[in-house]
C-alpha cells in the first residue's frame, strides 16, 4: 500500500488543522494513506519569550526566521522517525514551480516529506545550506508564509494516491493526467434554462462520447492555455484534430 509521509514544520500548524481535517484529506488520512504531523518551530525556540524571528543583519527592513529553532525542530523531527530517510522541501517564491509531475513524485516518494514553512520575510539563509534538499514555488506570488503552499503540496500529491479518491481511476482522467486540461462535464437535466447538453453525450454512443471528450480536451486547452501542448501527450489523431480546430477557430 502506497501512502504519503509528512512532516511540516511552522510557526502556524492551526493554518492547516482545518483543510487537514475535511472531505478527501480527512478520509485518506482515516485510511492512512496520509500521514501529516505538524510541528510548531515555536516549541523549539530557547528563550522565555519564545523568539522565533530577529531584524535582519545588515539592516533592512522585515524580519528573518532565526536559525536555531529550525535546526532544534528538524532534529525533533528526525528523532521522532529513527531510520528513516527525509526529503527535505523549502516552500518559498525562489523555487522551482511546483506542477502536476511534481506531484506525481511526491505521491511516489517513498521518503518522509518534510515541508518547511517560512513566515515573516524571510529565512536564514543557513537553514536553507544546510538543511534543504530542495525548493519548491506554488506560483509566481508571495505569500505571507509557506503553510498554504504546503497544502497544495499535500492535497495534489495526495489525490494520487490510489484510494485516496472514491474511483481509482479519476485522478488520472482528469485534468493535467497526459497534459491536457479537462473536458466540459455535465449532469441532469439534459435541458437547464434553455441550455442544453451536448446531444452526443445522451447518444449512449461511448465511442464518439470519448471523441468528443478527446476533442474538447484539446480545444480547451488550444484556447486556455496553449503553451501546454507543447509538453501534452498527443497521438497523431490529436494532432490532426489540433489543426482542424485551428483552422476552425482561426488560431493560425
Ligand atoms: N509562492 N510558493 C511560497 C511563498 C511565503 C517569507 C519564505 C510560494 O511556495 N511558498 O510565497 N511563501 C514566503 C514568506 C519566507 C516563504
Amino acid at each position: 500500500m502506497r501512502a504519503l509521509k509528512v512532516d511540516v514544520l511552522t510557526l502556524f500548524p492551526g493554518i492547516l488543522a482545518g483543510p487537514l481535517n475535511e472531505s478527501i484529506l480527512k478520509r485518506a488520512r482515516e485510511k492512512k494513506l496520509l500521514d501529516v504531523r505538524t510541528w510548531n518551530i515555536r516549541d523549539f525556540t530557547e528563550d522565555k519569550h519564545k523568539t522565533a524571528d530577529d531584524s535582519p543583519y545588515g539592516g533592512e527592513a522585515g524580519m528573518v526566521l532565526k536559525p536555531e529553532p529550525v535546526f532544534k525542530a528538524m532534529e525533533a523531527v528526525k528523532a521522532a522517525s529513527p531510520g528513516e530517510a527525509f526529503l527535505t522541501v523549502l516552500l518559498s517564491p525562489q523555487g522551482r514551480l511546483f506542477d502536476h509531475r511534481e506531484a506525481e513524485r511526491f505521491s511516489r516518494e517513498s521518503r518522509r516529506i518534510l515541508l518547511l514553512c517560512g513566515h515573516y520575510e524571510a529565512i536564514d539563509e543557513r537553514v536553507r545550506e544546510a538543511l534543504v534538499d530542495e525548493e519548491l514555488s506554488i506560483g509566481d506570488y508571495v505569500l505571507t508564509g509557506g503553510e498554504t503552499a504546503a497544502l497544495v503540496v499535500i492535497d495534489a500529491a495526495a489525490r494520487l494516491i490510489p484510494g485516496v479518491l472514491g474511483d481509482e481511476e479519476s485522478a488520472y482522467r482528469d485534468s493535467f493526467g497526459d497534459g491536457l486540461l479537462d473536458h466540459p462535464h455535465y449532469t441532469r437535466p439534459a435541458e437547464f434554462r434553455g441550455m442544453k447538453v451536448p446531444e452526443v453525450l445522451l447518444s449512449g454512443n461511448h465511442e464518439a462520447v470519448s471523441k468528443w471528450r478527446r476533442r474538447e480536451s484539446l480545444k480547451a486547452t488550444l484556447l486556455k492555455r496553449p503553451d501546454l501542448l507543447a509538453t501534452a501527450e498527443l497521438t497523431d489523431e490529436d494532432r490532426k484534430v489540433l489543426e482542424e480546430l485551428k483552422r476552425k477557430l482561426g488560431k493560425n
